[in-house]
């Protein structure tokens, strides 16, 4: 199993959620091949043309005509997605001075480092919407604009980073690899890269748990004790249950999100099950059991009331990551003044040599 942890679906070529990324990377350079025409015509009616390309599913691009409320979503998605990623910075950051050895350090940093790159793509997605990186920092601090509840749970030892590797990691990739297929370009094209590299990061979790599941009987109980506090939380992720999800219907019309919340929570939950039994530590779900007719797993569902709490601000460390953004904002400012001077000075140089 580890070396090869996600459980392969039939329609999967090459095997896996990586299999999957593979071929959603293929279906784009496809459609991109197949699309003929670089936009409505000038006399078409571009609801029309809108409905056509996404039944075709080829993908719209910035300077298509798209609806309002198409646009709207995407920047409410993307944003959240991006923010999430600069957010999610800090549980792990805790660690980076504490990892128990030089190799654990390296890794470390270079994973939250990636979580930095992967909110930028995700910045520069949303840009092309017709919405400023500023403006989107803006709405963020402002507390207008959200990121994932996950992150509001804090990394009280060394095996939460494993965890949060393992489970959330691992969540992200099942919620985003349906993602690579999106309608959007530009959203589908960052979630190609951005899944190679959360891929990557699942099994660094995976294996530093392995590690202490392995370990002494001391290390074995920090890393059960990770999971326990992680896999609730991990399973929220995916959001509301879908009788309360109030954009799935619409997003999925638009292929947007290609799965519900459920089923996607559902997919985590199946590929989490036989993972768990190589780690040698327990799922902390009593009613967790193989459900033959569903051919799925039946398990017990996150506490939906402590999701909502947590994404209107009052989880565990809300206040904290959010205090911290702003000073690490608010500490930055000389460098977004410096790297705009230096442009300015750049663009004048240019004008005067033209
Ligand atoms: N947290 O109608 P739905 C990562 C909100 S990246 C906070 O079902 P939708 C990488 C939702 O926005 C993790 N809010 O919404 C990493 C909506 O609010 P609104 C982030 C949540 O959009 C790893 C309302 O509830 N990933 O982990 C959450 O159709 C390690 C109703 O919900 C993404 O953002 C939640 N969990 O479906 C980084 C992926 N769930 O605006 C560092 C892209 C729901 O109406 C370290 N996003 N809400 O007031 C998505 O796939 C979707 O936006 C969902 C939600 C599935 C999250």
């Amino acid at each position: 199993m580890y070396g090869n942890d996600f459980a392969p679906p039939e329609d999967a070529p090459g095997g896996g959620l990586l299999g999957e990324v593979e071929a959603a990377e293929a279906a784009l350079r496809e459609a991109a091949a197949r699309a003929r025409r670089g936009g409505a015509a000038p006399d078409e009616d571009v609801e029309a043309y809108f409905a056509d390309v996404i039944n075709a599913d080829q993908k719209i691009e910035p300077r298509d005509w798209m609806p309002e409320a198409y646009r709207r979503t995407l920047i409410r998605q993307i944003a959240q997605h991006a923010h999430s990623e600069i957010i999610g910075m800090q549980p792990e950051g805790n660690w980076i001075s504490r990892a128990p050895s030089l190799k654990r350090k390296a890794i470390l940093l270079a994973k939250v480092q990636d979580e930095a790159g992967h909110g930028l793509y995700l910045y520069a997605a949303a840009e092309t919407l017709g919405i400023s990186r500023d403006e989107l920092v803006e709405l963020l601090l402002d507390g207008r604009q959200k990121y994932s509840s996950i992150f509001n749970y804090p990394t009280l030892t060394w095996a939460d980073v494993g965890a949060i590797g393992w489970l959330v990691d691992g969540a992200a990739i099942v919620n985003q690899v349906p993602l690579c297929r999106c309608s959007y370009g530009p959203y589908a094209r960052a979630m190609i890269r951005v899944c190679k590299e959360e891929s990557f990061h699942q099994r660094q979790g995976y294996e530093i748990l392995h590690t202490l599941a392995h370990g002494t009987e001391a290390q074995k109980a920090m890393a059960q004790d990770a999971v326990d506090r992680w896999w609730y939380p991990s399973l929220a992720m995916f959001g509301p249950p879908d009788g309360d999800s109030t954009h799935s219907a619409q997003s999925m019309a638009w292929k947007i999100k290609r799965f519900s919340n459920d089923e996607l929570r559902q997919r985590f939950v199946d590929m989490c099950v036989g993972q768990a039994e190589v780690l040698g530590l327990t799922l902390p779900d009593p009613d967790l059991r193989w459900n033959d007719e569903r051919q799925a797993y039946d398990y017990t569902q996150p506490d939906y009331a402590e999701l909502m709490r947590v994404i209107k601000g009052d989880g565990p460390c809300n206040r904290e990551r959010m205090a911290h953004r702003r000073k690490a904002h608010a500490d930055g400012a000389w460098v977004r003044e410096a790297a705009a001077a230096y442009a300015a000075k750049r663009a004048e140089r240019k004008a005067v040599a033209a």
